[in-house]
């Protein structure tokens, strides 16, 4: 390990901060808790389910992001995925909702993984869904991805996909991960560049050759995404296109939803429901979008359309107790702090899950069959209105987090400590998100 190991938080600054915050949120959450009675919903219930919400953190996301214009580096970035781990492990010391990373290889690509394990083990973290990329080249491979990769037209890079695919998967196993992500940038940028259905064809025959090495108790996950790198065409388009190749692929194969990869106003939740009702809903990339795919901070332009979805998750999990897709954040950090932002869309991310199951059921099940448009669409408003911070709040506070964790962050120095203990190198480029 090359790094300088970099310690979270002292607790104590953590404690400091909520102590003058706590009679405040006695106050607000006793409150809440009494207007929740009213409607027999018991506070208690949602602290705790809030408590068990879980969203993966990007490794890639920990550093600024950037567009294809710019790249604008902060103080500190983590140089290496040690450092990643580290940062990672602060954004779930402070929000509480962030216990797992999610590599994203060859970028974050261990010399060792089981030291990896056991550094990421003790800060008391654990590795979710594993992506692979075949969407940019990497040193040293002997055949370029310029043309496409699990759907190239020539077998040798195809192969090569596959290949890569395959030894994520087995890195994967060593670090306890139950997935495999797979988004390809396989496309093309002009009409008749690429045969539509042979290109499918390819892509289903590689899709299939990388599901028999993957574990029984793993899933496969397939990332649709409208546009770019390949802006007339892609391959796995849509919903419709990723449905088809998991279907086609197998049982443990399944769609992920990515939010900013849908074209504008397109009805996300709507997707959603579809994909779970025929057993093929898989995972969600979380982030939010105003134009296309903006990877911009999770609720933070449509928060009414992240309370929806959700609404559709808790609806199919009440009827489908064993549904657990997995959950990441994706997101592009370009002008705020990594650090807060992943704190930040992770608590509303929490707070959309939360509203979600605030929703009265029955009676909106009552409105539906009664056709009484107006006040089935009030169930869904009334639940989204109520302000659900002191929950929130509340579940931080009794698992040690933060009741105002960008505030306590600010307060750690955090950030200036490791700005002193990462010297920025020399001709570090920036990582990309898919
Ligand atoms: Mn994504």
């Amino acid at each position: 390990m090359t790094s300088t190991k970099t310690q979270t938080i002292d607790q104590q600054i953590i404690s400091d901060s909520n102590a003058e915050k706590i009679a405040a949120l006695e106050s607000d959450y006793q409150a809440l808790g009494e207007k929740l009675a009213r409607n027999d919903c018991d506070i208690e219930q949602l602290t705790a389910r809030a408590s068990e919400f879980a969203v993966a953190l990007p490794s890639w996301g920990l550093g600024t992001g950037g567009t294809r214009f710019a790249r604008f580096p902060g103080l500190g970035e983590p140089r290496n995925i040690y450092e990643k781990v580290a940062d990672c492990a602060v954004v779930q010391q402070l929000g509480r909702a962030t216990p797992s990373v999610s590599l994203h290889i060859p970028w974050d690509t261990p010399s060792d993984p089981s030291e990896l394990l056991q550094y990421t083990q003790a800060l008391g973290l654990s590795f979710d869904a594993m992506n692979s990329n075949t969407f940019q080249d990497q040193q040293g491979q002997p055949h370029s991805y310029k043309y496409g990769s699990m759907a190239h037209s020539q077998s040798a890079m195809r192969e090569q996909a596959v290949a890569h695919n395959i030894e994520v998967i087995e890195l994967g196993k060593k670090l306890g991960s139950k997935a495999l992500t797979v988004w390809v940038g396989d496309g093309s940028n002009f009409p008749g560049q690429q045969h539509f259905s042979k290109a499918f064809g390819r892509y289903l025959d590689c899709a299939k050759d990388i599901y028999t090495a993957l574990p029984d108790d793993w899933s496969m996950l397939l990332e649709h995404k409208i546009f770019e790198p390949a802006f007339y065409s892609t391959v796995i388009q849509d919903w419709g296109s990723s449905y088809l190749a998991a279907k086609e692929t197998g049982e443990r194969c399944k769609c992920l939803v990515d939010l900013g990869h849908h074209a504008p106003n397109v009805n996300i939740e709507m997707i959603v429901s579809r994909l779970a009702q025929f057993g093929k809903l898989g995972g969600f990339h979380f982030n939010d979008s105003k134009y296309g795919d903006d990877d911009l901070d999770s609720g933070s332009i449509n928060p009414y359309q992240l309370f929806l979805v959700f609404n559709e998750l808790v609806d199919i999990k009440n009827n489908a107790p064993e549904f657990a897709p997995f959950y990441m954040l994706d997101q592009s950090h370009n002008v705020t702090d990594p650090i807060e932002s992943l704190i930040y869309s992770a608590a509303e991310v929490q707070r959309s899950y939360v509203k979600a199951l605030l929703v009265n059921r029955q009676s909106l099940s009552g409105y539906q069959d009664g056709n009484d448009a107006m006040m089935a669409q009030a169930t869904l408003k009334s639940a989204y209105n109520l302000d659900v911070e002191p929950i929130l709040q509340m579940a931080r506070l009794r698992s040690g987090g933060g009741v105002d964790p960008i505030a306590t962050y600010r307060q750690s120095g955090y950030r200036a400590a490791c700005a002193e203990q990462r010297p920025v190198d020399a001709g570090r480029s920036g990582s990309g998100i898919v």
